[in-house]
């Protein structure tokens, strides 16, 4: 692993705070990142004092009436140099997120793969970030609107997807022309430095103002601060949901801007006309992969119930063959959990589950012995649940998957929506009218809903994110570019009158 910390520039000792190009001091708390692979402690890092958050914030804002003026396409330029950085990165950087965060080693070169299509995409977007023009009511007036910078987006990502969701939003901001200041998770916060040293040196080369990319390391302060922060108009946050309920009322107190990205309790409904085997298999990944730790990973399967019976069979017999080790054996399914505090919730929840009358038709439990020193490998398990139970309705990040029965379509679909959450949901069917009535009005309510794949893996093209406690916001593709810069509707007087609206006559 040494070679690969060196290569992404991690020393033992890190600063945590950057303005950009430059790394900036600071006295905050000193931070230990260790792996959940093995348990081994990888680096330190000293976090974000108020000083240095403030000189972040300063120089951030100071480069924003800068990089504002540049055209967009040269700001997709430079994005354009960041996705081929990543290219050359991307094993060294995948690697890291697979080490730091836990995830396969496959899973953590496709985070850096969804930095890299994110980037194409922001670059294409740079020159397409268009308005609308209407019609006057008014002779010699010309109506539109366009869209200008927003200024400083705050970005606070989660330990899951430690690099990828920082990218969805940077890429997206920059051809805007906004400037970033990420708080990236305590837990993951070596995979931002690499991220760091990528971009300084590409930012470097085109001479973009030092401020563009801020960097802030710390706890729950930092992202407090943030979200208090009138410099900041828009706070970007992924996480829990009770994290993101205190970023937006602490942003809407403002009056600012956020986009919330938060927790998932993502169902798929198995049909009596579902092609089990390949539903087997989106379900499987969709609860073991990331150890069960993606916002879209699979938590719930509603089965009909003239399949239920050997679709459960089915899965108790892949669950068998499912190995679980270190994450960077690619023989291996399933990594760790990010921490022993991940692994107590897992166990909580084992508990709360059998408290409630769920019955595990694969047990759960805490993985010791050879391999497994960190303390932080878990058995996926499965339980057969009634979908009122507390805990079915709760987000746990771990792979608990539960199991429960249906008869009709629309009792089915009540129980996919009858939870807090609403962001990923699937339909395994061959049948027409039932795959249309899942995407109808009278259907998913989830922000993502899916035929015949699973919860989890969406692809960049799309808005993602989701409604209820999910926090309604939406990154990454189609035009979720828009929360990142500000509206501005001109009216343009050509003629030689000056007419008013609505008719009104005011003769001086
Ligand atoms: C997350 O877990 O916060 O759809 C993001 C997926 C990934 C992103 C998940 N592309 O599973």
């Amino acid at each position: 692993m040494q070679d690969i910390l060196d290569q992404l520039g991690i020393r033992q000792s890190n600063g945590g705070t950057a303005t950009g190009q430059k790394w900036i001091g600071s006295k905050g708390k000193v931070i230990a990142s260790f792996s959940p692979v093995d348990g081994k402690k990888i680096a330190e890092v000293v976090g974000t004092d108020e000083a240095a958050y403030d000189q972040v914030i300063k120089k951030a804002s100071e480069a924003f009436l800068e990089w504002r003026l540049w055209p967009s396409p040269k700001r997709g330029d430079v994005v354009r140099q960041f996705a081929e950085a990543l290219r050359k990165y991307k094993e060294p950087l995948g690697k890291l997120v697979s080490y730091e965060m836990g995830k396969s080693l496959q899973e953590g070169l496709g985070e850096v793969q969804e930095m890299i299509d994110i980037c194409d995409f922001a670059v294409g977007l740079s020159r397409q970030l268009h308005g609308l023009t209407m019609h006057s009511e008014r002779p010699g007036h010309r109506m539109y609107e366009q869209w200008h910078p927003l200024g400083i987006v705050g970005i606070i990502s989660a330990f899951n997807f430690p690099v990828a969701v920082w990218s969805w939003n940077t890429a997206l901001a920059w051809v805007c022309g906004d400037v970033c200041v990420w708080k990236p998770s305590e837990k993951t916060p070596l995979c931002a430095i690499a991220c760091q040293n990528i971009i300084a040196d590409v930012f470097a080369a085109n001479g973009v103002p030092e401020g563009v990319c801020g960097l802030v390391i710390g706890e729950r302060e930092i992202g407090e601060r943030l979200a208090a922060d009138t410099r900041v108009p828009l706070v970007s946050a992924t996480g829990s949901t009770r994290m993101g309920k205190a970023v937006g009322a602490a942003v809407g107190a403002r009056l600012g801007r956020s986009l919330l990205e938060l927790g998932g309790n993502n169902a798929i409904i198995i049909s009596k006309d579902a092609d089990l085997e390949m539903a087997l298999v989106g379900c499987v990944f969709g609860a073991v992969g990331t150890a069960g730790q993606r916002c879209t990973s699979t938590r719930r399967l509603i089965i009909h119930e003239d399949v239920y019976d050997a679709f459960r069979d089915k899965l108790v017999n892949a669950y068998k063959q499912l190995r679980i080790g270190d994450p960077l054996d690619e023989a291996n399914h399933v990594g760790p959990l990010i921490d022993k505090g991940a692994v107590a919730m897992y166990s909580a929840a084992i508990e709360k589950c059998k408290s409630e009358g769920g019955q595990f038709v694969v047990e759960g439990g805490v993985l010791e012995g050879k391999g497994y020193e960190s303390g932080c490998y878990v058995k996926p398990c499965i339980a057969e649940v009634q979908p009122h139970y507390e805990i079915v309705c709760h987000e746990t990040f771990a792979p608990i998957l539960y199991l429960m029965k249906y008869k009709m379509l629309e009792e089915a679909i009540a129980i996919q929506n009858g939870v807090p959450q609403g962001l990923s949901s699937s339909i395994m069917t061959l049948n027409l009218r039932e795959a249309e009535t899942f995407l109808s009005s009278a259907g998913s309510d989830c922000g993502i809903a899916n035929v015949n794949i699973g919860t989890s893996g969406a692809e960049i093209g799309g808005a993602f994110g989701g409604e209820k406690e999910t926090g309604g916001g939406r990154e990454s593709g189609s035009d979720a570019w828009r929360i990142y810069m500000r509206r501005q509707t001109n009216t343009i007087n050509y003629s030689t009158k000056l007419p008013l609206a609505q008719g009104i006559k005011f003769d001086l």
